[in-house]
């Protein structure tokens, strides 16, 4: 880590405002002394579907979001890329059937309006070439050709996660194995890296913050504000980091590409 948390560009994802497991205090914090010149919200930001399912909004959850708006009006280039729990925001029409449902959609629509947003964007990297910043239920054959079953997983891991966390960190681990040994997860990212010419694909989408290198591409994952508290970061001398927030509220590094 740089001294004083400054970066010169940050990727989080997963941090599902919106649901009852988003650890936003710690995400506060961490974003409260944050210095870095691009923040990239690598998708699942706010769980639209949590809400829907379960109605919950407190006042911590606007915070967050105001706490971007703070950081793009400081100068920093705030980038949104929709995910799969954020996916309203890949469909005009149903962004628009939300925000016509008052608050607190209206002022949720309203911030993230502010923000630049896509699918996907290009990262150039100094140090290691160009990445692909993506959420990653795009490579996730059962999210995206049926909806109904990856949203009633969804809804187990949800309900597991207030009752016994271990247990459910490791059903989603074992349901994710299932789906990447079906769908080939990896060999989908190495054939996107090959296809657009990336030296690397950066994704969140599974809960599992990781740093991998292959013979001919690498593979990041952002990981989550729900269990593991962590992020990507690039430093200003061009490295890349896994880091997270441990259970002090220290920040620490895992990994380093
Ligand atoms: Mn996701």
């Amino acid at each position: 880590m740089d001294q004083n948390n400054q970066y010169k560009s940050v990727f989080l994802s997963d941090i599902h405002l919106g649901f009852g497991g988003c650890q936003s205090d710690k995400l506060d914090l961490f974003l409260s002394d944050l210095k870095c010149k691009e923040l990239y919200l690598v998708g699942d930001i706010i769980d639209f579907w949590a809400m829907e399912d379960n109605f919950y909004w407190p006042d911590t959850h606007t915070k967050i979001i105001d706490r971007f708006i703070d950081l793009k009006e400081q100068g920093v280039d705030v980038k949104y890329i929709s995910g799969n729990h954020d996916d309203p925001l890949r469909e005009d029409k149903i962004l628009e059937d939300l925000y016509n449902r008052g608050e607190p959609y209206h002022t949720i629509i309203n911030q993230l309006d502010r923000l630049d947003h896509s699918e996907q964007y290009d990262f150039m990297s100094k140090k290691h070439g160009k990445i692909l910043l993506i959420h990653g239920d795009q490579y996730d054959s059962v999210t995206s050709n049926a909806k109904w079953i990856s949203k009633l997983g969804g809804l187990i891991y949800d309900g597991l996660i207030h009752i016994n966390r271990p247990l459910s960190k490791r059903l989603k681990a074992l349901t994710k194995r299932l789906v990447d040994g079906a769908s080939g997860f990896h060999r989908k990212v190495k054939n996107e890296c090959h296809k657009g010419a990336y030296a690397g694909l950066m994704c969140g989408h599974n809960h599992r913050p990781e740093i991998k290198k292959f013979e001919n591409h690498f593979y990041l994952n952002t990981g989550d504000w729900v269990e593991s508290c962590s992020a990507i970061v690039e430093l200003s001398d061009g490295s890349i980091q896994l880091i997270k927030m441990d259970n002090d509220n220290n920040i620490i590094k895992v990994a380093e590409l």
